[in-house]
């Protein structure tokens, strides 16, 4: 899955893809790179951010939508507001990935007449304040037990069972320690049997221990990082350097089948 932020304030590559020529462009380098999926945001969900109005949201999202679906570009929308989805829904989104997990009814109940997709993520807290001192009983436990939850009531509204992707939200409410627990113990989310998506790319957890503070510097960390999830079963990497990941999985791949 590539990333395609059209916001002026994401952490890695806000303020490069607001003109929907830029966006289009960077969305068919990166299916041209081997991606299978764009996911598409407009709003910044990196800690510390404020939310973004629903007209600005749509106002940034809309022609993206509409560029894509004319170019048969399959894109999920990464929204948490019921009306952007179902804007994304109405131009063909294959998939809706809210970060807030689908606590919302109406998100809910729209993702699952849509037939979409439904990314499920955990996020302890809001962005603006979710760093500040996040506290878990035992930090695995608790995002599993959340993520079953929601997926449960998903599937109550008559999503199946293999349309609900979980993901744990590396970053979202998570120490450096919390982070790498999850990744350590990665398994017992694919154990769950919903398709796993993970997003490390380029995060501050990479930028911590390899001491490296430009998130456009963190390449290696993060192909390091989803090359341990995907060894460990997890079969969506939310990326921004799609030629990069794409090449290192081919390699680590053709390794697997040989020996
Ligand atoms: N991470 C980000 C945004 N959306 N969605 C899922 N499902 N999983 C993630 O890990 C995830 C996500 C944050 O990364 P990015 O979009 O690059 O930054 P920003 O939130 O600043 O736009």
């Amino acid at each position: 899955m590539g990333v395609l932020n059209v916001t002026p304030d994401s952490f890695s590559d806000g303020g490069q893809f607001l003109a929907p020529q830029h966006a289009v462009h960077r969305a068919c380098e990166m299916m041209a790179q081997g991606a299978d999926l764009i996911d598409v945001g407009g709003e910044s969900t990196r800690p510390g951010s404020e939310p973004v109005p629903l007209e600005e949201e749509l106002r940034r999202l809309t022609p993206i939508f509409e560029a894509l679906s004319k170019n048969g570009i399959p894109f999920s929308c990464d929204t948490t507001k019921p009306q952007v989805a179902r804007k994304a829904i109405e131009f063909g989104a294959v998939a809706i990935n809210d970060v807030r997990g689908f606590r919302d009814s109406e998100m809910a109940s729209l993702a699952a007449q849509s037939r979409c997709v439904c990314i499920v993520m955990h996020m302890l807290g809001e962005p603006r304040t979710m760093q500040e001192n996040p506290v878990y009983q035992e930090v695995v436990s608790d995002v599993l037990g959340f993520l079953k939850t929601q997926a449960k009531t998903l599937e109550s509204l008559g999503v199946p069972f293999s349309k609900i992707w979980i993901d744990p939200g590396i970053g979202f409410g998570k120490t450096l320690e919390h982070n790498i627990e999850i990744l350590r113990k990665i398994g017992k989310f694919v154990e769950v049997g919903h398709p796993v998506l993970i997003g490390v790319s380029r995060k501050s957890f990479i930028g911590r221990i390899a001491e490296e503070p430009e998130p456009r510097e963190r390449v290696p960390g993060s192909i390091a990082a989803g090359l341990w999830c995907v060894s460990r079963g997890v079969k969506v990497l939310r990326v921004h350097d799609v030629r990069e990941t794409v090449q290192a999985l081919r390699v680590w791949e053709a390794i697997q089948v040989k020996v």
